[in-house]
């Protein structure tokens, strides 16, 4: 088993070298999927450190970047190993950070999970206008919506996105998930979702028990 304090430390000072060992490292052990999870949230709370020293004016909108740019190179390298851990079908969801909010880093995290456990996404992107949205899953008909967002007024455009789904008929053809720091039970209930996460892998489970 690798380090997985090293991880945390090695993403929250951005070391390309040392991520790239342990993950090698885990890419060439046979039946790797549970240690590539444990890689995945050991990176996850490196990315929380990252955030404290942004918080802390040690790190500046530069690092923000990059970090992400590392984690989703991870993430990338990682998806092998964690997509051999799933043998089971997943359905279709339509993926999106809502109108507002342009942060991807937890989308992104969720996406290269949810499609390891054989989900089929169809990620909109960033800062996504509610009727993008709607029209998406008019078009391709999912079994869950995903919503993400981590700015406090992202819950706003959760909640315009929900409606906009009852107003058009859809909300009771889909399942909706939403994520991001500022979720809870409570903006859950409030937004009329179905399920939030502010974990990713709880998420992709979650998403499974829809799918059966
Ligand atoms: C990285 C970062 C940025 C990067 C974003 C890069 C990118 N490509 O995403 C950059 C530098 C661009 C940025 C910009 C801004 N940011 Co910023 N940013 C952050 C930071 C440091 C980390 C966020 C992050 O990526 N976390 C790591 C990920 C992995 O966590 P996560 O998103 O929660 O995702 C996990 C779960 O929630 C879940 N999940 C996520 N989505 C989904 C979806 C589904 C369906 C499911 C099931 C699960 C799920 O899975 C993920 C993995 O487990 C936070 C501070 C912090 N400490 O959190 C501030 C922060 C979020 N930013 C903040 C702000 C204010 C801004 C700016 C407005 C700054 C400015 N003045 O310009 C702009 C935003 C512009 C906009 N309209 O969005 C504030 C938000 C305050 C608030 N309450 O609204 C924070 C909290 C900083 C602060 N303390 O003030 N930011």
């Amino acid at each position: 088993m690798v380090d997985l304090k090293v991880l945390t430390q090695a993403m929250s000072d951005l070391d390309e070298d040392v991520l790239n060992k342990a993950i090698d490292e885990v890419l060439s052990k046979d039946d790797n999927a549970a240690e590539a999870q444990e890689v995945v949230k050991a990176c996850q709370q490196g990315m929380t450190l990252v955030g404290e020293r942004y918080d802390s004016g040690e790190y500046f909108i530069g690092d923000l970047v990059f970090a992400g740019e590392v984690l989703q190179s991870v993430m990338d390298k990682l998806k092998p190993a964690l997509s051999a851990g799933s043998s089971a079908k997943g359905g279709k969801i339509v993926l999106a950070t809502v109108f507002g909010d342009l942060h991807d880093i937890g989308k992104n995290i969720f996406r290269s999970m949810v499609e390891a456990a054989n989900f089929e996404v169809i990620d909109l992107g960033i800062n996504v206008p509610v009727s993008q949205i709607v029209d998406k899953v008019k078009e391709v008909n999912p079994d869950i919506v995903g919503l993400s967002g981590v700015l406090t007024l992202a819950l706003d455009s959760m909640k315009e996105t929900v409606n906009a789904l009852n107003e058009a008929g859809l909300r009771n053809s889909v399942k909706v998930i939403i994520g991001g720091v500022p979720v809870n039970e409570n903006v859950c209930k409030s937004i009329g979702a179905d399920a939030f996460s502010t974990n990713a892998a709880e998420g992709v489970k979650i998403c499974q028990g829809w799918v059966g």
